[in-house]
């Protein structure tokens, strides 16, 4: 999220218009906060087995904001096709695997018990279906003899940072070419 924001400056055709969480706690709020970033949490954990009372909620602070594009970057709660169509087609999310390899959750340690030799992570449009919408870029890394998935994870989160701006950049520009680092 701070990558993101931090690089929707100058020429860049985006601008952040809210930073919104669905943990009240979240570092990422104080950060966007100190940015200069609108921000807004909605906690999930009061509407418990009922995403679209969450989502209704949710959905409050984002219409209001008036978003053109939705990046999710370490959203994670599953969003039921309710929401994902009010976003068809400007919906983003970057997820910690070489996609179609491994989505859902626990992407490192799987990299690493399969004996993956490259792991990495992709941005893709976020449709109905998890961890499944078109490819917009891809960065790849080695796995390294003694990596962990702390470790594992560290070296894809670099990736991470460089290439969700990356992807943005494009897509914000209405250019859907995929990006590879
Ligand atoms: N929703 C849709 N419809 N499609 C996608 O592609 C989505 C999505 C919501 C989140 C991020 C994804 C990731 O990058 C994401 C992509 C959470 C889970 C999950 O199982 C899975 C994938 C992703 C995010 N969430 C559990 C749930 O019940 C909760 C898990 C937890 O709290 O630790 O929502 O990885």
């Amino acid at each position: 999220m701070v990558a993101l924001v931090q690089s929707m400056v100058g020429d860049h055709p985006a601008r952040p218009v809210l930073v919104l969480s669905n943990d009240p706690e979240a570092k990422g709020l104080v950060r966007a906060a100190e940015m200069g970033i609108p921000t807004a949490a909605v906690d999930h954990r009061p509407f418990k087995g009922d995403r679209a009372a969450f989502e209704a909620a949710l959905l409050e602070p984002l219409s209001a904001a008036r978003p053109d594009i939705v990046c999710l970057a370490g959203f994670m709660r599953i969003l039921t096709p309710g929401f994902t169509s009010r976003f068809a087609g400007r919906m983003l999310n970057i997820h910690p695997s070489l996609l179609p390899k491994y989505p859902g959750l626990h992407t490192h340690q799987r990299a690493l018990d399969a004996g993956d030799a490259e792991a990495g992570c992709t941005v893709h449009e976020v449709t109905e279906v998890l961890d499944d919408g078109p490819v917009l870029g891809q960065a790849r890394v080695p796995v390294l003899p003694g990596d962990d998935a702390e470790t594992l994870a560290a070296r894809v989160l670099l990736q991470e940072h460089r290439l969700y701006p990356a992807v943005l950049r494009r897509y914000a520009a209405g250019d859907r070419t995929p990006v590879t680092l």
